[in-house]
This record gives structure tokens, sequence and C-alpha cells, in this order.
């Protein structure tokens, strides 16, 4: 009998453990914003992205992902962080893999790196406008053939790709302007032309690759209001800005995309109301 009592002792505390971990991970998941949002400092709005990096297939999620969940629960890709001018960002970063890192070098932030197991905390106030590519800037430097590495040589962390977009709060737009930037014809129409105050939306496709990280799309004196960057060939990004400078302003692509395009100029002439 006494035998049996400890069996059921026994059994009852391992289900207990199984059950219990799990259930633990997920309360501290669920609870560590708290931790996050004390740390930032504030200024406009808080927002708190928690960023889980996944090698396979390579991505950032905003789903929670805790290893034992990975397997049924398909995560969602994250690509798009959008906030406003003067918002606090704050991004915790964990991985359930491999080490992956966290990069926007449009604002020089990263490489953050993380480890399985581990939580990195950001936060930075968005203070200028525009479009910014964010990505994983880990390189694989797996040599053997692990696990592992066969998942990171396989899927990669090229694949950790977004933009972070810091819009101005504008109302509609005044005038609407689409500009197509390809090594041809560089910035296509190469003027483009807005009045004092007026809110500009701002269209650019892309036909190029440029030298692998897209085009950009930037205008002299207007570098913290529109600052497009990393547009994909065959992607377009749209954009708001206020042109409240008059005068002729250079267009120029802010991301390196090679001779032609690095090259190419448009201007961005803004007259009297
Ligand atoms: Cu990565």
């Amino acid at each position: 009998m006494n035998e049996k009592i400890r069996e059921i002792v026994v059994v009852t505390a391992m289900i207990a453990g199984f059950i219990g971990a799990p259930v633990f991970s997920h309360y501290y998941e669920a609870h560590r914003d708290n931790v996050a949002v004390a740390a930032a400092p504030k200024s406009g709005k808080v927002h708190t992205f928690h960023l889980t990096g996944i090698a396979k297939p390579g991505m950032w999620t905003l789903d929670s992902v805790e290893g034992w969940n990975y397997w049924w629960r398909k995560p969602t890709r994250f690509s798009e962080m959008n906030v406003t001018k003067g918002d606090t960002v704050i991004i915790t970063l964990t991985s359930i893999d491999v080490q992956h890192s966290l990069k926007i070098p449009a604002l020089g932030i990263g490489p953050i790196e993380v480890d399985p197991g581990h939580l990195k905390t950001i936060s930075f106030v968005a203070d200028r406008a525009g479009s910014f590519p964010f990505l994983c800037g880990t390189v694989c430097s797996c040599t053997g053939t692990g696990f592992a590495c066969t998942l990171v040589k396989k899927h990669g962390h090229e694949g950790m790709t977004g933009v972070l977009t810091v819009t101005e709060q504008l109302g509609n737009p005044d005038v609407k302007i689409a500009v197509t930037v390809s090594e041809a014809k560089g910035f296509d129409p190469p003027e483009i032309k807005a009045k004092v105050g007026d809110v500009v939306e701002l269209t650019v496709n892309s036909k190029s690759n440029g030298v692998g990280q897209g085009v950009g799309f930037c205008i002299s004196e207007y570098e913290t209001k529109v600052d497009i960057q990393g547009i994909a060939n065959g992607d377009s990004r749209t954009f708001k800005f206020r042109a409240d400078k008059a005068g002729s302003f250079s267009i120029y692509s802010s991301t390196k995309a090679g001779e032609k395009i690095d090259a190419a100029a448009g201007s961005f002439v803004v007259g009297p109301k």
C-alpha cells in the first residue's frame, strides 16, 4: 500500500513538472513587457514590439514562440513597424534557435545580438521620419553539419527583414506624386513639384535591386522628413511629408544602388503658395 502511495506521489510530481514548466514559461512571456516599458525613456506614444527570431523559415515574428509550441503553431512573419515621429520604440528580442541580431542601419542601431534563451531590449525615440529597413545582422558562420547549421544554411538570416516607417501626423495629401527609380532612367520624372505647406503623398516604385539592398529616395535638406530606403525591385513604398521649405532641392538615392542610380539626380521644387 505504502509503495502505491509513493508511486502516486512520484507520478503526480512528474506530471506537475511537465505541466508546470510550460505554464510558467507562458506566464513569464506574457508579463515581460512591464519590465521593458519601465526601462524606456518616454516621449510621445510608446510602442512595444516583441520580436522572436526564427531561422526556419528566416523571419522575425511577433507571435509568442516558446519552442514547445513551435511545431504546431505556424508563426506569422513580422516585417512592418509603423510609428509616429517622436514616439518611443521598445523592441525586445528573443531567439528560438540560433543566434540572431537586429540591425536598423539607417538609425545606427545594432547589431544587437540575441542568443536562444536570452532576452535583449532596445529602446529609442523615433525622431527622424522615413522608411528604414531592419534586418538580422548575423552572418552564418556554420561550418558543421549540425541541426542548427542545416536550418540556417537552408533558410538563413537574410529573410529576416522588414521596414520601420516613421511618419509625421499629417492629414489628407494636397498633392500625390509617383516616381520610378531605375538604372535606365534614374528618377522618372526627374523633377517633382509642390507648394509651400503642401502635404505630399509620394509613391516610389523601384525597378532595380541596386547592389542587393534595393534603391532609396531622399531629398537634400529634407533628410529628416523624407528618406525612403531599401526598396526592392518590383516593390513600391508610399510616404507622406510636408513641404515646409521653399526652394529647389536635389533628389538622390539614400541606399547605395550602383553607379548609375547613385549618379542619377532629380529635383524637388517647392514654389510659393
Ligand atoms: Cu538571424
